[in-house]
């Protein structure tokens, strides 16, 4: 078992996708352990993606994410972060494979519906990044 940081995106929880997002993943095995609405302030938004500070999309990434509200969550699951990676499909919706989270809810390669850690450093760095320790009391007691 182990943990991973997904968030449900502001195109998804506009569009009134959070609640088949969350039954998705919970259909694929990943328990839910944390998971709050929040808007983030252009401060979080260019802090989380500050790996990509330098690419061209940087900008209008931050835009998106702090758009309006978006839902991060703390997942737990047998090999959850490769898991949910092959669960949420290809950055780009087009690429994606049929069934996978992004091409059944993405519009666009930006407005793509849902983030996934990419390793376990990044996941501890990001489920840190959104929730404190007593918040995840719960995952310790299983
Ligand atoms: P992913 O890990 O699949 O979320 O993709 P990346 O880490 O490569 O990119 C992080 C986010 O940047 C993506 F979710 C969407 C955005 N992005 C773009 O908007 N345009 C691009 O060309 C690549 C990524």
């Amino acid at each position: 078992m182990n943990r991973t940081l997904a968030i449900i995106k502001p195109d998804a929880v506009e569009a009134g996708h959070l609640g088949a997002i969350i039954q998705q993943l919970e259909e694929a095995s990943f328990r839910v352990r944390a998971v709050s609405m929040r808007h983030l302030t252009r401060e979080q938004a260019e802090s989380f993606y500050a790996v990509h500070s330098e690419r061209p999309f940087y900008g209008s990434l931050v835009e998106f994410m702090t758009s309006g509200p978006c839902a991060p969550m703390v997942l737990d699951g047998e090999d959850a972060v490769s898991r949910l990676r092959t669960v949420i499909g290809a950055t780009d919706p087009n690429e994606a494979e049929e069934g996978t989270v992004r091409e059944r809810f993405a519009e666009s390669k930006e407005r793509n519906a849902i983030h996934a850690s990419d390793s376990p450093e990044n996941a501890r760095r990001e489920i840190g990044f959104f929730y404190s320790e007593a918040e995840l009391l719960g995952l310790k007691a299983g």
